[in-house]
């Protein structure tokens, strides 16, 4: 799938979306749109996003994410004298879409939802978010690491530094838990004991997701 192509189906989605659910059941802003340009780490306090390495992120690269969040409500109690209302069964879950530009050519960057902030240092960003919660952390059991409980936007990025990703989970983030995309070294591993690794925390960037 192209990159317009990805981006037409993300709108297209929020369109429909905005037709079928009636504002009343719709939870509030569904949808989270990020666009930075990459800052020292030093800027963190008042950057959208930073750099820990600036040869595979340069402070001239910028990332745009996306969420789209469908929270699997919408249709009951809307169908005034109809038979069956609240039998409708929509979808949920949560779709992120990441696109950078700028970055190191033709590198493989292991990409996740962190569930803090950037901060100053790497780590300030804290564990990736998990649905279900692995109570060993830091997690590297792929019951737990792994696309499906995690969200993975690993980047592999063409001979002009540019690249996308998208991921579909079929949960929603709880409240003020999933609160940053934190770019990494290298790919994330799929092999229990190194599920979820992807080496350095390379970039990190501010996303508020719902
Ligand atoms: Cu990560």
């Amino acid at each position: 799938m192209s990159l317009v192509k990805a981006v037409t189906a993300a709108v297209a989605m929020g369109a429909s979306m905005a037709i079928a659910t009636p504002a009343a059941a719709a939870p509030p802003h569904p949808f989270v749109f990020v666009h930075d340009r990459f800052q020292p780490a030093s800027e963190a306090k008042h950057a959208g996003a930073v750099t820990y390495d600036k040869s595979l992120v340069p402070t001239s690269a910028s990332v745009f994410i996306a969420e789209a969040r469908l929270s699997g409500k919408g249709m009951e109690n809307h169908h005034e004298g109809g038979e069956g209302h609240g039998q409708y069964k929509m979808h949920k879950g949560t779709f992120v879409f990441i696109s950078v530009r700028g970055l190191a050519a033709d590198h493989h960057f292991g990409i996740h939802v962190h569930t803090k902030p950037c901060g100053t240092k790497p780590d300030s960003s804290g564990p990736h978010y998990q649905n279900k919660q692995d109570p060993k952390q830091p997690s590297t059991n792929s019951k737990y690491a792994n696309p499906h409980n995690e969200v993975w936007l690993d980047v592999t990025t063409k001979s002009n530094g540019k690249g996308w990703a998208k991921s579909w989970v079929k949960w929603n983030f709880r409240p003020d838990e999933a609160r940053s995309v934190v770019i990494h070294q290298h790919a994330t591993g799929t092999t229990s004991g190194k599920a979820g690794q992807a080496g350095a925390r390379v970039a990190c960037v501010n996303v508020p997701f719902k």
